[in-house]
């Protein structure tokens, strides 16, 4: 929730059915909202919404009032912990992803995670997955769009790139960091890549822009170790 002095503080709680204001504010290391925060993919604060169980993700970008109180209408499908996460990037500071534990009231069912799987389908897209997580180094992702079984190669940006990853650990929701490829195409193949701190469940959310509408696809992958991956792609040696 706080680091190198800065704390995300949410100001209202997350509601459920109708959209309602949701408003948070960053303090920073003097004790004061701040105010000042440099616009980094596109956007000068992301907000991510996810259930504790990873069955429901929202990115969004919420608006700072001059006093830095954020706000942003927002509603969650169901009653239950969430937690969110604020990115940004602080005037003349290092860049920052924030967390803090939210309740919608109400009777909360948790859901089991989805399988794993490498193909998953949101609308009339599908998009598939190439590549392992492997546990303390930075594992090469390729997610690959398709609709109506043909490739898409005229992806749109969004937020910068082609496409927008955010990688949570399963169980505590843990943050990822997660970097895109730098030599970026229009699709269909966006490449990431991902640092899973441990071996377990992971859950992908892909955020990719088509014909104007943005939409997100959702995995479940699970991260081995390194002796583990007995794959001959594994880079490591076996002697
Ligand atoms: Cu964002």
């Amino acid at each position: 929730m706080s680091q190198d002095g800065y704390t995300l503080d949410p100001i209202t709680p997350i509601a459920t059915g109708a959209p309602a204001d949701f408003t948070f504010r960053i303090i920073g290391p003097d004790g004061g909202p701040v105010t000042g925060f440099e616009v980094a993919h596109d956007k000068k604060m992301h907000l991510i919404v996810a259930s504790r169980d990873l069955t429901s993700f929202q990115h969004v970008h919420p608006e700072m009032a001059p006093d830095g109180t954020w706000s942003i209408r927002l509603a969650v499908p169901e009653a239950g912990p969430y937690r969110a996460f604020a990115d940004f990037v602080p005037q003349g500071a290092e860049g920052l992803t924030l967390g803090a534990d939210l309740q919608a009231a109400g009777d909360y069912r948790p859901k089991p995670l989805p399988q794993a799987g490498r193909t998953t389908s949101v609308g009339d897209y599908t998009v598939s997955l190439a590549g392992d997580l492997v546990a303390g180094r930075s594992s090469k992702i390729t997610l690959t769009v398709s609709k109506g079984g043909e490739p898409v190669t005229d992806l749109q940006p969004y937020l910068g790139a082609y496409g927008h990853l955010v990688a949570l650990r399963a169980g505590d929701l843990a943050h990822l960091h997660v970097h895109p490829e730098e030599s970026a195409t229009a699709g269909p193949e966006i490449v990431f890549y991902v640092e899973a701190p441990s071996r377990g469940d992971y859950r992908l959310f892909l955020d990719f822009q088509h014909e104007g509408e943005v939409r997100t696809a959702a995995f479940t992958a699970t991260a081995t170790t390194a002796d583990e991956d007995d794959s001959p792609a594994a880079t490591h040696g076996h002697s």
